[in-house]
């Protein structure tokens, strides 16, 4: 093809992490390509890595900070609320302006209130070198650990089971193994909507022969893959998983060589499972008991078996419980540490991992260095030199909850979109209008901007250099391909610059300084510090991404996890009970609302909504089963009102059997019709997780509607 250069960097939307070429012509990304030779993807791309880049080029890119035009030098500003829009109610300003205003105002409310009064919210769509520098920022200048990210919305309840039991939250095995694989368990994961070249593998592994137990209350496209598709009632995993463990223990299926040598706790677990029969789990669940026996021998006798799963285990008020499960599972068979198996909860963004791994939570450091421990808070201290605050921080939702009560007076959010993901929007909207500053660093003007007193505007994927590590661990090069627009900057550059002005009003100095030239740079300090991310090197990525863990340069980097054993040292049986979902139906919201993903869209859609994947699914959709779709009465292009306790949306009807009968499935990408005006903030009381897959919901036909969508 006729283009003017190519450039090799990675994927910006899934954790996938394929790796692409943009063909760049005229400084336009003319089209995308993949090599054949190159992991992850070997020359696979979905829909989105192929034709979604565009939205860099959307004339609606943030090219300039842009500051409230209310706000006067020198005076305290008003509170946030919502602009009638970005021309009406900001100005341009130039990048010393608002830096020097950003940085004036955190250090006033840090001075008056603490550093415990400000929250921030990194972001899973920048780099590790982004995200590291915001946090040690975020640690050393501001002294709070109140940094956190969408993780917290996403495999939280994974993280919380994985460390209960075995004692770390990665993937533990990789993406070359999928298509090789014996048998194995999806389980509230849309793989084919939301990893889909990780969905070719896993196809390419029942071609093959392999068996895959599916666990799914919708009908999704694996189901026409599955060897058994376990239907259950969408919030009663525990109760089927549970079941399963009862009949592997019951006809002696399990690994007792494995539980001997790697596991603690079996016997009491063992007992617990008594009353969890078939039959029991059949009544809660709706799966027939004999399809449950079916599974459980089908995964017990098995030679490997890996478990995959997705946010129908982690959303939910007892997303903790549900990964729990899974790890006791995988334990009672031996499945752990072994080619071909483990435990893989499939990573959303493309750089979910590394912004954990960069230390983008509230209660640990880089590498996973817990804050409240001496020893390692005095390490920090050292290397960063400056006193560090040994109290973990807030989680995303307590933050914004703790705006309401004003106890977060300022916020900073750089990639992320709080006001389309977070849960009951209307009660956060309420919580973040009581803000006495609040800075949003993104590259459009996402619906969390139109709160903020300053804007700041980012280069984006395509513009900067860096690393993002997806889901098996892999680190890989973002590459520049082309100038950002007007005076976008790098993330961590402009947070560079922050740290120095807010250096300068703090009286602090952190080492090494805040003059880094490059990404690279700040990824040898990483190094340094993490001895997991030592021997990848910029230069040894420049061909292929390394899995870390990775000691030395030597050191080829890590396929699969625990093959020595789990860090816990020992694994640990939980025992464990079923709860039901926080909001079932009831006579006036009769229906479950489960949210989620279609293929085209990317969350709150600021970036999808703005590239020509926008013209395949541009209205909000919700499905209805037929049999639903009779008692409500609706047809397929009619439009519903979909109402919970907390707001209503209308969305247009496609009737299928794609959801199960009681259940209805909306998107969260249509600002205009904001899944999450429904969904509820209760929390599993662990993982600080909401739950996103249950919402009682009323459903009447609508009158004619339109709705508006503003990008601004
Ligand atoms: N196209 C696209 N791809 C994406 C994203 C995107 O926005 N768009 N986002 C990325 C991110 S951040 C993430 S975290 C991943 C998420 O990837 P997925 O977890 O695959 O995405 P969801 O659509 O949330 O689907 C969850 C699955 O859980 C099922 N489910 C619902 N309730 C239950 C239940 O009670 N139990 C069980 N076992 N299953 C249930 C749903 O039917 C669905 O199949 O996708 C990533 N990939
Ligand atoms: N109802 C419902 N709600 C959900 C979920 C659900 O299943 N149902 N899923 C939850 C999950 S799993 C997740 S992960 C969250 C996602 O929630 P968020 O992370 O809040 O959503 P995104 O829209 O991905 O926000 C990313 C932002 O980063 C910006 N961005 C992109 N690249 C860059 C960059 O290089 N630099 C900067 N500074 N900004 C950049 C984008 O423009 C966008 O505004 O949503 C959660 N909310
Ligand atoms: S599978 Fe994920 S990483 Fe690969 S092209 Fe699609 S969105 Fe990008
Ligand atoms: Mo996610």
């Amino acid at each position: 093809m006729n283009f003017d250069r190519s450039v090799r960097t990675t994927c910006p939307f899934c954790g996938v992490g394929c790796q692409i070429n943009l063909n760049i012509k005229d400084d336009r990304i003319l089209s995308v390509t993949a090599d054949f030779d190159l992991a992850p993807n070997y020359g696979q791309l979905c829909v989105k890595g192929r034709f979604g880049t565009d939205f860099v080029h959307h004339p609606t890119r943030l090219k300039t900070p842009l500051i409230r035009k209310d706000i006067e030098p020198g005076k305290p500003f008003g509170k946030a609320r919502r602009a009638r829009s970005l021309a009406e109610d900001y100005r341009p300003a130039s990048w010393d302006e608002a830096l020097d205003l950003v940085a004036d105002r955190l250090a006033a409310i840090v001075r008056e209130s603490g550093g415990d009064s400000i929250g921030t919210y990194c972001s899973a769509k920048a780099t590790n070198e982004d995200n590291y520098l915001f946090q040690k920022m975020v640690r050393g200048l501001l002294g709070t650990n109140n940094v956190d990210h969408c993780a917290r919305l996403c495999h939280a309840g994974s993280v919380a089971g994985l460390m209960r039991t075995i004692g770390s939250a990665a993937m533990s095995n990789s993406i070359q193994e999928m298509s090789h694989l014996d048998t194995f368990i999806v389980i509230g994961s849309n793989t084919t909507y939301a990893h889909p070249v990780i969905a070719l593998s896993l196809k390419k592994a029942v071609a093959r022969g392999a068996r895959l137990i599916l666990i799914d209350p919708r009908r999704i496209e694996l189901a026409e893959f599955a060897t058994i598709w376990l239907q259950q009632r969408p919030g009663t995993d525990v109760a089927v998983l549970q079941a399963m463990a009862h009949v592997i223990v019951a006809e002696k299926l399990y690994d007792a060589d494995y539980i001997v040598r790697h596991t603690e706790g079996f016997d009491e677990y063992a007992a617990s499972l008594a009353e969890f029969t078939p039959e029991w789990a059949e009544r809660i669940s709706d799966v027939p008991a004999a399809k449950i026996r079916r599974a459980a021998r089908m995964f017990a006798n098995a030679n490997v078996a890996a478990i995959y799963w997705g946010m129908g285990v982690s959303q939910s008020t007892h997303g903790t419980d549900n990964a729990t499960a899974l790890v006791n599972l995988s334990m009672l068979c031996g499945y752990i540490g072994k080619y071909g198996g483990g435990l893989n909860p499939l990573r959303g963004q493309n750089n979910v991992q590394g912004c954990s791994d960069m230390g983008g939570l509230p209660n640990v450091y880089p590498g996973y260095r817990p804050v409240n421990d001496a020893e390692m808070q005095a390490y920090f201290e050292e290397a960063w030199g400056v006193k560090l605050n040994p109290r973990p921080g807030l989680t995303a939702v307590e933050m914004v909850h703790g705006a309401e009560r004003g106890e977060i007076r300022g916020m900073f959010v750089m990639g992320e979109d709080p006001m389309s993901s977070e849960p009951h929007l209307k009660h956060a909207r309420h919580c973040l209008e009581n803000l006495d500053l609040l800075v949003i660093q993104d590259i459009f003007a996402n619906e969390s901007a139109l709160y903020a007193h300053v804007i700041l505007p980012a280069a984006s994927f395509a513009e900067k250099a860096g690393t993002f590590t997806n889901t098996e661990r892999r680190v890989q090069r973002v590459r520049p391909a082309l100038s950002p627009p007007g005076q976008a900057r790098p993330d961590w550059a402009i947070i560079s610059d922050l740290a120095r002005r807010l250096e300068a009003r703090l009286g602090k100095r952190m080492k090494p300084g805040w003059d880094y030239e490059h990404p690279r740079e700040v990824w040898d300090e990483v190094r340094r510090l993490a001895p997991e991310f030592r021997g990848v090197t910029y230069e040894r990525l420049e061909k292929e991404g390394v899995q870390y863990p990775c000691y030395d340069e030597d050191d080829p980097g890590t396929v699969y996890l625990f093959e020595d054993g789990v860090p816990r040292g020992r694994g640990k049986f939980w025992p464990l009970t079923f709860k039901p979902p926080v909001e079932t139906p009831d006579p006036t919201y009769p229906f479950n609302l489960s949210t989620g993903r279609v293929l085209y869209h990317w969350h709150g859609g600021t970036m999808t909504r703005r590239s020509v994947l926008n013209e395949i699914a541009p209205e909000p959709v919700v499905e209805i089963n037929p049999v639903d779709a009779a008692r409500i009465p609706t047809r397929t292009g009619d439009l519903v009102r979909i109402a919970s306790r907390r707001g209503e949306v209308v969305a247009r009807v496609k009737v299928t059997d794609r959801s199960p009968i009681g259940t209805v499935f909306l998107p969260f990408h249509y600002i205009e019709a904001a899944a999450n005006l429904l969904t509820l903030d209760e929390l599993d009381p662990t993982a600080k997780i909401p739950d996103y897959k249950n919402t009682a919901v009323a459903v009447a036909p609508a009158e004619e509607h339109h709705w508006r969508v503003e990008l601004q």
